[in-house]
């Protein structure tokens, strides 16, 4: 039976690099459609790296986890590899929430501690309208 009620937690480079927000844009938008997006500002093109600084790290780091835990399935693009969504794909594992990580082989090697965790179903593309179709497809496979 496919998930009924998907609560995404989505992640993206922010601390790394914002030069994929525009893809990270698109995905949460896509997201959206079937259901909330714990993570909207990770898309958000104002937030810079020097943005959200009125909270502090312990507060960023324990609020992102009290919504990861409360989502049941985690999307991540992966092509601008990032210490703290590797850290969330770690921690989404330890929660036994799938994770599909969208990347860009073309552009960068995705890390083998992300393609070869069992948890992780990676979408490679290079069209993301091809890449957000499949996503769907396999969305419909997951049960909860
Ligand atoms: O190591 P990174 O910064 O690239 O980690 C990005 C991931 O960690 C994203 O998927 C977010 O869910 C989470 N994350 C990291 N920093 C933040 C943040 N503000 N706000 C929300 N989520 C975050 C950081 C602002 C800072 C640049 C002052």
């Amino acid at each position: 039976m496919p998930l009924t009620e998907p609560v995404y937690y989505f992640a993206g480079s922010i601390r790394a690099g914002r030069d994929d927000v525009p893809h990270y844009n698109r995905i949460i938008a896509h997201l959206k459609k079937s259901g909330p997006v714990r993570t909207e500002h990770v898309g958000d093109y104002s937030l810079s790296l020097s943005g959200q600084t009125q909270f502090d790290d312990k507060y960023i780091h324990d609020r992102d986890l009290a919504w990861l835990r409360s989502a049941n399935v985690v999307v991540a693009e992966t092509t601008r590899p990032s210490l703290g969504v590797g850290y969330e794909l770690a921690m989404a594992t330890v929660y036994q929430i799938p994770i599909f990580a969208l990347h860009r082989s073309e552009e960068s090697s995705l890390s083998a501690m992300i393609a070869g965790c069992r948890n992780v179903t990676v979408i490679e593309y290079t069209d993301l309208d091809d890449a957000l179709a499949r996503l769907d497809h396999l969305l419909e496979g997951i049960s909860g």
